[in-house]
């Protein structure tokens, strides 16, 4: 396992990303003139869940209370597995209806995989619960017709990364084409044809298939690649511990997303990061650390982050 720093900024619910000033008016006290807040529609991303609903539940709580509980939620993906609760979890997510959306992540694609028949599990997969429980067909059904990213007003939701030759369009056409594979009739046999090692970079993904076998690895699991944009698929581990010759996604020069913010999750390890051009909101919460969420706003000055560690404070000493 990788090394996961432990020094998760203590926040008890809500900060905000750019200003030591809390972001959120407290209650009761309308900024003058103001008599009636207009519903907030900016969605709030949620970090990598892995099946922990406990915190979930009272990250949740503490959306509600500051954006009046209407706020889209967006979840970056690998809502189940590891954790504890992974079928709750899900049963939860898809309680909330339009509400809510999620990209799927690494661990939503390895469930697909195995319902599928073409993965086994693996130790510590807690995903088993899902595959058993009386409504599988249907839990399976509605995680294969879920995106692989997600657009906001100002920003793009992956789970893991984009290759620096895409552009935020051409990341979406890719994602749409991979949605429309796994939702369509004969899923289990287009995951067999996606879920292949893939080309060594986007330069040598001729075809079809090549092109979306490196987009779904690289939507759903990329860290670092070379500056080039060749991905690296061991590395796990801190930006500064990138494996020879690579650097992480974000940085890759020339990277044709730029323009556009990148929220993301999948990087236990590189953890909570804020800066105007990429966001990574896992914060390992299944590794004992923190969930962490943050609504963005297209203004920078707007993105309030909201946290809770996995423990809740009460429980964490004796
Ligand atoms: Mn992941």
């Amino acid at each position: 396992m990788p090394a996961v720093p432990p020094d998760i900024a203590e926040r008890s619910s809500t900060a905000d990303a750019t200003d030591p000033q809390p972001a959120i008016m407290p209650a009761g006290q309308p900024a003058p003139g103001v008599h009636r807040q207009l519903p907030d529609t900016a969605p709030v991303v949620i970090g990598d869940v892995h099946g922990c609903l406990e915190p979930l539940e009272r990250l949740l709580s503490s959306i509600d209370a500051a954006t009046g509980g209407t706020a889209p939620l967006w979840f970056a993906g690998d809502i189940v597995n590891r954790g504890p609760q992974s079928l709750a979890t899900l049963r939860r997510i898809i309680g909330f209806g339009e509400r809510a959306h999620t990209v799927l992540g690494n661990h939503e694609i390895h469930l697909l995989g195995v319902a599928a028949g073409l993965r086994r599990m693996r130790p510590g997969d807690t995903i088993d619960e899902i595959l058993a429980a009386p409504d599988a067909d249907e839990l399976v059904g509605w995680l294969r017709r879920r995106p692989l990213a997600l657009a906001g007003d100002d920003f793009l939701l992956v789970h893991a990364g984009l290759l620096p030759q895409w552009t935020v369009a051409e990341t979406l056409d890719l994602a749409a084409r991979l949605q429309a594979g796994f939702a369509g009739a004969q899923w289990c046999d287009f995951a067999a044809r996606v879920m292949v090692p893939p080309p060594p970079d986007w330069a040598r993904a001729h075809g079809e298939e090549a092109q979306l076998s490196l987009a779904l690895a690289a939507l759903t699991r990329l860290r670092f690649c070379s500056p080039a944009g060749a991905p690296d698929w061991i590395g796990k581990d801190t930006p500064g511990h990138a494996p020879a010759g690579t650097v992480p996604w974000f940085d890759a020069p020339e990277r044709r997303s730029l323009a556009t913010p990148v929220v993301f999750g999948h990087w236990a390890a590189l953890g909570l990061m804020m800066r105007e051009d990429a966001i990574c909101l896992d914060s390992g919460c299944v590794w004992g650390n923190a969930l962490s969420a943050m609504q963005v706003h297209a203004e920078v000055t707007r993105r309030p982050l909201f946290q809770v560690k996995a423990v809740p404070e009460a429980t964490h000493s004796a």
